[in-house]
């Protein structure tokens, strides 16, 4: 199994992004799966040109993206992307789209195919806090989950993708003034997850829903 694992750029007024980070730190293989990384720009289109640029010139049967979520307290699977581009800040190309459709032949959402139930409880395993979340927002993070369901509809059939909302790590909070964890309980999440992903095709029924 051959495993694509991005993160992203910094953006907006933080200087690193953990996302990248935890993503760089991953080993190069994961139960005999291997593991590729790449930074991928926080630009809504570039973002995407890098990824199918991948996936032309070599064959992976799963895309893991993993971006920064600044505020959540918690590692937070994706269950869906949606068909919207709303930015509340430029991306880092300057472009700034508000309630643009993302492809006009596509589906309003389309769903992760990976077990992100099953993710939530290997990230609660290894005592890492851990949700699973109903939007991945509509910015550069939810334009690549979306698109990589349109691909996997279009064209990659048998491609697994989906999408890890990551908290700030420490040296980017002061005071305590937002939610984060450690550089290193990222990479241990990040690493429960893809054990996750190399050994379960299929979804438990937990209860993981919200009311809210
Ligand atoms: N987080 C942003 C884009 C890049 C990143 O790491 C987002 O949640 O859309």
């Amino acid at each position: 199994m051959k495993i694509l694992v991005t993160g992203f750029e910094p953006f907006g007024d933080q200087a690193i992004n953990p996302s990248w980070l935890a993503v760089n730190g991953l080993p190069s293989e994961i139960n005999s799966a291997s593991i590729e990384v790449m930074q991928i720009p926080t630009a809504f289109h570039r973002s995407m040109d890098k990824i199918q640029e991948k996936l032309e010139t070599e064959h992976y049967d799963v895309v893991l993206a993993v971006g920064q979520a600044g505020g959540r307290p918690a590692v937070t699977p994706e269950r869906v992307g949606i068909n919207i581009d709303d930015a509340s800040i430029p991306d880092n190309l300057g472009n700034q789209p508000i309630d643009a459709t993302i492809f006009e032949d596509g589906k309003r959402a389309y769903f992760s195919n990976l077990p992100v139930k099953r993710m939530v409880e290997a990230l609660r395993e290894v005592d890492i806090p851990a949700s699973l979340s109903n939007s991945a927002g509509t910015y550069v993070c939810n334009h690549v989950l979306y698109s990589l369901g349109y691909l996997q509809e279009k064209k990659y059939p048998n491609l697994k993708f989906g999408f890890i909302h990551v908290p700030f790590i420490h040296d980017q909070v002061e005071d305590n003034k937002y939610p984060s964890l450690s550089l290193h309980e990222l990479v241990i999440g990040l690493k429960a997850i893809i054990q996750v992903i190399t050994i379960h095709e299929t979804d438990v029924k937990s209860e993981l829903g919200q009311t809210h």
